[in-house]
């Protein structure tokens, strides 16, 4: 069967990303005997002209729709992608006869919900290979498609939909040969890997269990360093980013890693998310010596009641030993803040800049606002407190901040910390992080974490 892969994703800020996960399901469907191609709109100067010519180069049987994101997550610079996707599906629909299949970490958040917006038949929540690929087999067979873990059809409702928890990505490979890693490298862009799949915490507001499933499915240590390996021989990546939702966990899947990474001897830079809980110190001298460049904490708060109240893994303490990890191996730290939780007041946003400031961060990059995302715990707080309704649609962005400080107050208060300090940056409020500034970096040849260039 013939099969195109459509990436709706035009972000490009903070950098373009290529879409790793679109690569994965082609390249499982090229496994399966399909013929593949996948159409990255990022760089796109014309939408409509480039799928058309798509669609008629290749003339698909099938198309697998790949979004990623659906809005910036930024408030109050909050901006919808959801008008772009619906044109190039309207484009898609006008162009070509072939069933779409929709997929990916944005629609896996909203599937029953995009599935009737964008008016298609099928998606596939969270990981996408397997699935994809059995349903694609009945397509082309004419066979009536069973139900599968993962797949939605139209009509259905995302929670009675079973999650498969077996293999990672049926231990294959995502296709890079159909990434355009040249053009992503040369706008400072990190190329994407992943060690792992699944997340197995419940933060209050999270979406990662809901994409990925919340049980982990890890890959053998010295594949992940394979893949590394091919990376920087072909296509001459120098710069990495782990995708995984939480690189450092578990622990010893994570030392794993980076002891293979390092008996490699690459000469490859990378950075990942963690976690502060059971970050140690063994664990950050592995990274610094497998070429860490730095670690991008999810601290979210440092207020002990913000973490309890955000269902947070770890208590206070763990951000202090972890900070002290990192020191100590010389390994930066950054620190990712989202102030607005329920019961932020004044007194805990100086609690949480204080710690923070106590920590000496390399980078600190904050939010003010959570996005309320469906199904999660604090969907249902801002429900109880009056701040959405039950029916409201949550495709468009709304924000969590919490009664106890408000929007303006909450913005004063972060704003004035990260003004003082030269290593904070803060989209919502502009600072450190116009856009031509960082496209600036971006260009400057300099690679790494931008918060590491500011
Ligand atoms: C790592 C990451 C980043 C890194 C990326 C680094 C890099 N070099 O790649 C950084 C920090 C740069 C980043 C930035 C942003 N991110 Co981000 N990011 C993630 C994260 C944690 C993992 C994404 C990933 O690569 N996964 C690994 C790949 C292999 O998996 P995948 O893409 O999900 O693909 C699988 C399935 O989805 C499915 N699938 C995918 N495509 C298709 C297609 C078909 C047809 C099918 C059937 C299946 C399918 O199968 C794939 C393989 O199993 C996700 C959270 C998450 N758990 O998904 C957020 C996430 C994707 N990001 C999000 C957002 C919003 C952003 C930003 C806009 C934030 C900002 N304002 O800066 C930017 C946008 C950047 C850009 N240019 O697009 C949101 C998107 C949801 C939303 N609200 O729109 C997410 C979901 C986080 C969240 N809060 O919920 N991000």
């Amino acid at each position: 069967m013939r099969v195109l892969f459509v990436s709706a994703n035009r972000e490009s800020v903070p950098y373009p990303v290529a879409p790793l996960g679109a690569a994965y399901v082609a390249g499982a469907a090229r496994n399966a005997g399909h013929e593949v191609r996948l159409l990255d709109l990022c760089f796109s100067e014309d939408v409509e002209g480039d799928l058309a010519d798509a669609v008629r180069q290749f003339d698909p049987e099938l198309i697998g729709l790949s979004i990623r994101n659906v809005d910036n997550l930024t408030y109050p610079a909050s901006v919808s992608y959801l008008d772009g996707i619906l044109a190039a599906v309207a484009s898609l629909k006008r162009h070509a006869n072939a069933p779409i299949v929709a997929g990916g970490p944005g629609f896996s958040i909203f599937p029953d919900r995009l599935l009737a917006a964008l008016d298609l038949e099928w998606g596939v929540i969270g990981e996408g290979e397997e699935t994809f690929c059995i349903l694609a087999r009945c397509l082309e067979d004419r066979r009536e498609v069973p139900r599968l873990p993962n797949l939605i059809r139209r009509g259905e409702a995302a929670r009675g939909v079973a999650r498969r928890v077996g293999r990672f990505a049926g231990n294959g490979r995502p296709a890079r040969d159909l990434l355009d890693n040249a053009r992503y490298l040369a706008l400072g862009g990190m190329a994407n890997l992943q060690t792992k799949r699944g997340c197995p915490f419940g933060c209050s507001y999270c979406t990662y269990p809901q994409i990925d499933g919340p049980s982990l499915r890890l890959r053998p240590p010295t594949d992940v360093a394979d893949e590394l390996a091919g990376m920087a021989g072909e296509t001459h990546i120098d710069e990495a980013f782990f995708v995984d939702d939480i690189f450092n966990q578990p622990h010893d899947h994570a030392l794993g890693i980076c002891d293979a990474i390092a008996a490699r001897g690459l000469r490859i830079g990378w950075t990942c998310f963690a976690t502060p809980a059971g970050m140690t110190p063994e664990l950050a001298r592995a990274m610094k010596r497998a070429g860490c460049r730095g670690v991008e904490f999810g601290a979210d708060t440092a207020s002990p009641s913000i973490l309890r109240a955000l269902a947070k893994p770890f208590p206070q303490e763990d951000l202090r030993a972890a900070a002290r990890a990192c020191r100590e191996a010389a390994l930066p730290a950054a620190y990712y803040l989202i102030f607005g939780g329920p019961g932020e007041t004044a007194d805990t946003v100086a609690e949480t800049c204080d710690l923070i400031d106590a920590l000496r961060p390399q980078a600190v990059l904050a939010f003010v606002g959570i996005r309320i995302y469906p199904n999660t715990p604090l969907c249902d707080v801002a429900v109880s407190e009056g701040l959405i309704a039950p029916a409201d649609d949550l495709l468009r962005p709304r924000f969590y901040i919490s009664p106890g400080i408000g929007a303006d107050a909450l913005m004063a208060a972060v704003g004035a910390r990260a003004r003082a300090r030269p290593n904070w940056v803060v989209p919502a409020l502009g600072i450190r992080s116009d856009p031509t500034l960082l496209a600036r970096l971006r260009r400057s040849g300099r690679r790494g974490p931008l918060w590491d260039l500011l």
